[in-house]
């Protein structure tokens, strides 16, 4: 019984951290920050989760014993610093890591447009003659900075690939500018992620990240 849970357990966290849609299974650095960040967040919780626990067992095992000293130091060191040390190393690497992820002009860097409508996106990439439209398909080239400019048509939707960056919302007459990148060509899957009315689950669309001779096809319109 414990054989196979500890075979399980393990199988079902690896296995819940990969897929198509997982924040967790990054194919980018903007998306390694949000992940790197998000375990960093887990380590932090489970730290003071843990301290939480161990005083309150402390606290009923040493009930009986009545005028001990030392109550000062539980409360005042692990009660107090700690969380403040686990809270001040959170935010510092927060920061840092948000930091990273701010959108700012880079060698390499491509800007497109998406434009959230109910329930499909336009895209607009830079071709050889002008800008290239598609809908519900983005496509850029693989291991370089990529700027999605993003708005909406009608109402506020959400633009998020997981696996390649954050979340940005998309708002009607204002532009929001997120910074992705693929490290490798391949298809990754996007998912409106503001409630955008009655089809807003089915509000998705797919990026395609093309290796350098694809990316070229693509901008001469020979693309798929
Ligand atoms: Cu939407």
């Amino acid at each position: 019984m414990l054989h196979a849970l500890g075979t399980a357990v393990p199988a079902l966290v690896a296995g819940g951290c990969s897929g198509p849609l997982s924040t967790l299974d990054s194919a980018g650095p903007a998306a390694r920050d949000v992940a790197t960040l998000w375990w960093a967040m887990l380590a932090g919780a489970t730290l003071l989760t843990l301290l939480v626990v161990a005083l309150l067992a402390l606290a009923f095992l040493r009930r009986a014993r009545q005028g001990e000293t030392g109550a000062a130091l539980w409360i005042g060191w692990l009660g107090l610093a700690m969380p403040g040390v686990v809270l001040l190393a959170l935010l510092g690497s927060a920061l840092v890591l948000g930091e990273r992820m701010i959108a700012r002009s880079e060698p390499g860097l491509v800007v497109v447009e998406a434009t959230g409508h109910q329930w499909f996106w336009d895209f607009r990439q830079p071709g050889a003659e002008g800008a290239i439209a598609t809908r519900d398909v983005l496509h850029i080239p693989a291991g370089r900075p990529v700027h999605v400019r993003i708005a909406a048509a009608d109402v506020i939707h959400g633009f998020w690939v997981p696996r390649l960056a954050g979340k940005m919302d998309a708002i009607p007459g204002h532009v929001n500018v997120l910074r992705i990148e693929a490290a490798q060509p391949g298809v990754f899957e996007g998912q409106c992620a503001e409630f955008c009315g009655l089809d807003h689950t089915g509000h998705r669309f797919r990026v395609i990240a093309h290796d350098e001779a694809g990316w070229a096809a693509f901008q001469r319109g020979e693309g798929p």
